[in-house]
């Protein structure tokens, strides 16, 4: 049984980057949800992807919630007193033709209470709720690094750090 499951688990870890997921709710698309592998104790993790409105309208990110950690919500990260703090937002507006990356040090979805460690090249379930495009249930790949689209954003804050 150990050996199926770790030879399963290179398969997926190989597979990974081969099959980076695009999903789409209406004229919403979420490209590549990701999450950074943390140390295996850490109570806390953090889910990215970027977000692209291709509508005509705006539409609005209400929240998140996901079978693997105890709660999900949308974190910002804004200087305070000169420190990047992260603080919950109620919900992040989509406007007509926008692109939004959630990466380290940026929008992200914290994910509170993870109930197993994060390994490598997993994947988890997590599903989206949209004000107007409805749930979208997307498919949040762990990786050791951020994929290159989102490195370009990120400052490499650690997520869980600083709470306000
Ligand atoms: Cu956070």
């Amino acid at each position: 049984m150990r050996k199926t499951l770790l030879a399963l688990a290179a398969l997926l870890s190989v597979s990974s980057f081969a099959m980076a997921q695009d999903y789409k709710a209406g004229e919403l698309q979420v490209e590549h949800p990701w999450s950074l592998l943390l140390p295996a104790n850490s109570a806390n993790g953090a889910a990215y992807f970027v977000l692209q409105n291709h509508g005509q309208s705006a539409d609005r990110l209400l929240g998140a919630d996901t079978e693997r950690a105890a709660s999900a919500e949308i974190h910002e990260h804004v200087s305070k007193d000169g420190m990047m703090k992260m603080q919950k937002v109620e919900a992040v507006d989509i406007p007509a033709g926008t692109t939004l990356t959630f990466a380290p040090g940026h929008y992200h979805l914290m994910l509170f209470g993870l109930k197993k460690p994060l390994a490598d090249g997993e994947r988890f379930p997590l599903t989206l709720h949209f004000q107007k495009a409805g749930d979208l249930k997307v498919e949040v790949e762990v990786q050791r690094q951020a994929p290159a689209a989102a490195d370009a954003h990120a400052d490499h804050d650690m997520p869980g750090m600083k709470m306000n």
